[in-house]
């Protein structure tokens, strides 16, 4: 059907034109709560082994899109990879998540290695290449790196945090250092990019999931300013790649963040009105969300209304269908293909 790239649906709606029916994909996709992941998964050994061993990572890519038919693929890795290049190994602990060394001060900053973290993820460029030849021609591939910021509270706190407490008193009460680890990170993360749309990533999102435990000035220097600077340096390389934002827990300053930063589509995690952002996001840029991830887990009724209530209520477009935030591992699959069911109904030619 779509026989030439720039037709895919998705790149179609992240573009601002019109499209047949909002295309969709789901944060996390890829995941526990499939059987044929978990088998994969147990293949590879340690969940990094996953992310770097393409054939491994290509298939729980794809696997998901073999059963829903989304109309784009994410690629497999996570946003640790980059702390990893950086020389700060990170082990995921089964139950508990990323277990990092932290980084804490000045010093620490400056031992980081920066000068090999395209080489290091070279085998995450493989896993794009190999997707590129795999997908169907009428799915979208979707690159990815977390934001500065939220990747700064894993290398401070060590892992995931309930506050971030340490990150923020380090970024907010000025003590050296950190503003240079966000240096870092922005550079490593344009270089990340860069390389992934190199490899045929057709769009890159950047996954800002503290960004909502920022207070507004905070916000403003350490989610706004780093994303401004990184979608700047990435266009300037590839301006025809649309960027894609999500400052989870934005609220209100959703609007700066989008027009202060040049992103092409903002996610908006659940707790935004649709209505809100139709009047207020749809006008600036491509909106994809916001199905709250647990009525995945209810199914039914409940799961379809609130789908159909956010496709309508965001239907003149321009929006992409997506969850406010991923899959949880409790989700029955029969849930999403239910799901998934009801918005390729959006169209006769599916
Ligand atoms: O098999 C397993 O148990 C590993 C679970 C898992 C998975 C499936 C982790 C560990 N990462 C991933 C893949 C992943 N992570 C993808 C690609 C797959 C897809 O979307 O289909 C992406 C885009 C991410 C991004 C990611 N990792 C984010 C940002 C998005 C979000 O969910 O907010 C964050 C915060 C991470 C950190 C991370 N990695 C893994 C875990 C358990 C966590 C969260 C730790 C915490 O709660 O703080």
């Amino acid at each position: 059907m779509q026989a030439n790239g720039t037709e895919k649906r998705f790149l179609k709606a992240l573009a601002g034109r019109k499209v047949d029916r909002a295309p969709f994909w789901y944060m996390r996709q890829a995941g526990r709560y499939l059987a044929e992941y978990r088998a994969v998964r147990e293949q590879a050994g340690g969940f990094l082994d996953l992310c770097y061993t393409p054939e491994f990572a290509i298939e729980v890519t794809l696997q998901p899109i073999r059963r829903y038919r989304m109309d784009a693929a994410i690629l497999f890795a996570d946003i640790l990879v980059v702390p990893d290049a950086l020389g700060q190994p990170v082990a995921y602990k089964e139950g508990e998540g990323p277990v990092l060394e932290p980084v804490r001060t000045a010093d620490a900053v400056k031992d980081l290695n920066t000068s090999n973290v395209v080489g290091h993820l070279a085998p995450v460029f493989e896993t794009l290449r190999g997707l590129r030849r795999e997908l169907p021609e009428d799915v979208a591939l979707i690159g990815f790196a977390g934001a500065p910021w939220t990747v700064a509270t894993y290398m401070v706190e060590g892992g995931g945090s309930p506050d971030h407490a340490l990150t923020k008193r380090w970024a907010l009460g000025g003590e050296p250092g950190f503003d240079t680890l966000i240096d870092v990170l922005v550079d490593s993360t344009v270089a990340y990019l860069k390389a992934q749309i190199d490899a045929g990533a057709e769009t890159v999102q950047l996954f800002d999931t503290w960004s909502g435990a920022l207070p507004e000035s905070g916000f403003d220097r350490w989610c706004i300013e780093p994303t401004r600077r990184i979608v700047d340096a990435v266009k300037q390389a590839h301006p025809e790649t649309p960027v894609i934002g999500f400052p989870r827990g934005a609220g209100a300053k959703y609007v700066d963040y989008v027009k202060q930063t040049g992103v092409d589509g903002v996610s908006i995690d659940s707790s935004v009105s649709p209505a809100w952002a139709a009047a207020n996001l749809q006008p600036l840029c491509t909106v994809q969300g916001n199905l709250d991830p647990q009525f995945l887990v209810i199914g039914g009724d409940a799961m379809l209304s609130e789908a159909q209530r956010i496709l309508s209520t965001l239907g003149n477009g321009p929006h992409i269908f997506n969850l406010g935030h991923g899959i949880v591992p409790q989700t029955p699959p029969e849930h999403v293909a239910a799901l998934s069911e009801l918005i390729h109904a959006g169209t006769a030619d599916d």
